[in-house]
């Protein structure tokens, strides 16, 4: 099973929609495997976005990311980045479908309350930065396993 990497940003914290936003990824089947709230370190979130680094929007990306508690977490799952990145919706909330994280709860591009990991590399860089080997907990069975997956 693939590992994605989730993140609640501050709007989403500061909105009290932690709860909502976990609930949905559990609904659906999926294993949490590691989670915190961090206020991130600038030079974690210039790295976290260095694919736009050099872009207009950058640097306020940048300040907004580090400008209150995130939720960073690892879960796991059957094609979990695509299923994820679906779940989310899309960037500009404007386009973003009803029934989605972002097409449900936000409503401007630079308050998009959530991250998640665009693909299996992507996730692979992400988790490492943000967290150690040792708090990434993907070991385990879920007791739903069997009915949950075929
Ligand atoms: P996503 O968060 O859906 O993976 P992305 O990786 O393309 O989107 O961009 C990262 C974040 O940067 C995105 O959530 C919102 C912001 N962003 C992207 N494109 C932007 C733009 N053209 N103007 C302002 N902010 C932008
Ligand atoms: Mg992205």
């Amino acid at each position: 099973m693939g590992l994605t990497f989730i993140a609640i940003k501050p709007d989403g914290v500061h909105r009290g929609l932690v709860g909502e936003i976990i609930a949905r990824f559990e609904k659906r089947g999926l294993k949490l495997c590691a989670l915190k709230v961090v206020v991130p370190e600038k030079a974690i979130a210039e790295k976290h976005y260095e694919e736009h680094a050099g872009k207009p929007f950058y640097p306020g990306l940048v300040d907004y990311l580090c400008s209150g508690p995130i939720v960073a977490m690892v879960w796991s799952g059957k094609d979990v980045v695509a299923v994820t990145r679906k779940m989310i919706g899309a960037t500009k909330p404007a386009q973003s479908e009803p029934g989605t994280i972002r097409g449900d709860l936000a409503l401007d591009m630079g308050r998009n309350v959530i991250h998640g990991s665009d693909s299996d590399d992507s996730a692979q860089r992400e988790i490492k930065l943000w967290f150690k080997e040792e708090e990434v907990c993907s070991k385990y069975v879920k007791a739903d396993r069997m009915w949950v997956y075929e």
